[in-house]
Formats: C-alpha cells, structure tokens, sequence
C-alpha cells in the first residue's frame, strides 16, 4: 500500500528519520535553553522545586513566533514535501510546542487536535517529531487509527492522574488506542480528526522530548484565532478567517446492538467542561 493510501484509511503516516541525529542534538540543547528562559512556558513558569515534573519542565507554546530555529522547523521544507503528498496541497503553518515529559509526568488524554485549531472547511493536520527514542514505557503517542473521517467529538473529563488536561474524547466499546514506536528524528503526521493522546511515562530515567508543528490544510480558509499569524511555508503570513467557537461535536449513540454518532450542541456540552 502507498503512504498516501495508508493514511486515507488510518488518517496517519509515520516518516522514519526524515531528521538527522544531529539535528536532533541541536534541537535537545536548543529548548532545554528555551526552557530556562521560559519566554514560552504553558501556565506557570518552570518551578524547580515542585513535585510535579511538568511544572519542572512546562511545555513550550509556540515558540517560532520568536525563535528563528523554531520557525525554521515549522516551515521546514521535508514537512512540506511530505503533507503535501498526503493532502495533495502544501499547508499553512499555525503551531510549534515542545514537550519534555520527563520520567513520571502525566500525559495527555486522548482528543482531536481541530477541536482547539477549528481549521474550517476541512481540518488540520499536526507534524509530531519524536526527540527521543518513546515506546510505551515513556508515554509515546497513542492513535485510534481510522479516527480521522470522524466530526469532532464531544469532550468528557479525563482522570487528571494520568493526564495533565481535564477533558477525553471517550471510545465506544471495541474502539481502541495504539502506541505509535518511534525513533528519535521519525516524524508522524496526523490528521486533526485522528483520536490521539498519551499515557503518563512510566520510566525511571527517560525523557519523551517532542517537537511538535501544527498546520491547517492547504485548503482551508478559517482557524481559530489564538493561531494567527498564519504562515505559508516560504514564511509569508497569510489572512485567514476567524472560526466561530461552539458548533456541533459528536457523540456515541448506542441503538441496539450498533454504536452510532450523532450531532449534539457543542456549547451544552464541551465549553462547560473546558472553563472548570
Ligand atoms: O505528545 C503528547 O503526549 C501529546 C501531543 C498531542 O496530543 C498533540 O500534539 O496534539
């Protein structure tokens, strides 16, 4: 099967070593500097003392807004080369984040990445690179394969244990998660409908670092507004339109012996849920 009809059926497509060893040193050293600046830390700026190993090391959003290496990855030319054959069009580039998820830091209960990006009339589409080797024992990526022709789901809440966001994409019975192995310097792509998420890291000593880029799909014409500027990939900014929040989400219907899914109100139910 191509690469391109393995993602048509499961939605994702794991590039292996589309980056250098090298560039991967680089890339650890880079934000391990960012880090201790914390220009771009998620919530509270790097605590060293706190029990909790994401407040040791915050996750980093979007840096490439004032960091050129980071602006460089976003719009990285072999990113481009490869959406661009998945999708048929070169994307437009909205998101980087780093994570460091140190050994015992929670991870992130399974969601779609366009419920937040609201890339309209299609979706979005993320590039995950793997800084370290990540397998199941240091919370690699999770998939629900196949996920990706779903509408975005309604949200309920996660168990905040294992995870450091409050809310999940619950499953149907029968309907499961994959670990996704992965080396350091592999890419997966990922459609923003897929089901996606992680488990906490269960190792003693290892990190699970990631550099991850998010872009809308070349033929879209609205996002959400927290990822404006959009860039084209030579750099320029292109205009979009704003995407409205609320709409519709899914959720499953049980009739019978079928698990089906229907549309609900979006704001009765996820927005509640996201300002706890
Ligand atoms: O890296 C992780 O653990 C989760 C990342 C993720 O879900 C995302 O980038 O949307």
């Amino acid at each position: 099967m191509s690469i391109q009809d393995r993602y048509r059926v499961e939605g994702y497509h794991v590039e292996r070593g589309l980056f250098s060893p090298d560039e991967i040193e680089q890339f650890k050293s880079h934000y391990e500097e960012i880090r201790l600046q914390e220009r771009f830390s998620d919530g509270n700026v790097a605590n060293p003392s706190s029990d909790d190993p994401l407040k040791k090391y915050p996750r980093q959003m979007q840096m490439h807004r004032d960091d050129s290496v980071s602006l460089e990855f976003l719009c990285d030319p072999r990113i481009d080369r490869v959406i661009t054959l998945l999708t048929g069009i070169s994307p437009l580039a909205v998101q980087t984040m780093f994570y460091f998820k140190p050994p015992t830091a929670r991870g992130q209960a399974l969601h779609q990445d366009n419920f937040y990006l609201k890339a309209a009339p299609s979706t979005c589409i993320a590039a995950w690179l793997a800084v370290d080797d990540c397998d199941e024992e240091n919370g690699c990526l999770m998939v629900v394969p196949g996920t990706h022709e779903l509408p975005t789901m309604c949200l309920t809440k996660s168990d905040t244990t294992k995870s450091f966001t409050s809310v999940e994409v619950a499953l149907p019975e029968g309907m499961s998660a994959v670990p996704v192995e992965m080396k350091a310097g592999d890419v997966m792509f990922f459609n923003g409908q897929v089901i996606h998420g992680s488990n906490p890291n269960t190792s003693a000593d290892r990190f699970r670092r990631s550099l991850i880029a998010h872009y809308v799909i070349g033929d879209c014409n609205a996002v959400s507004k927290w990822y404006t500027p959009v860039y084209r990939m030579d750099k320029t900014i292109v205009e979009l339109e704003e995407s409205a929040g609320g709409g519709k989400c899914g959720d499953w219907v049980e009739i019978g012996d079928e698990t089906r899914i229907e549309m609900f109100d979006a704001s009765d139910r996820d927005l509640l849920l996201l300002t706890e």
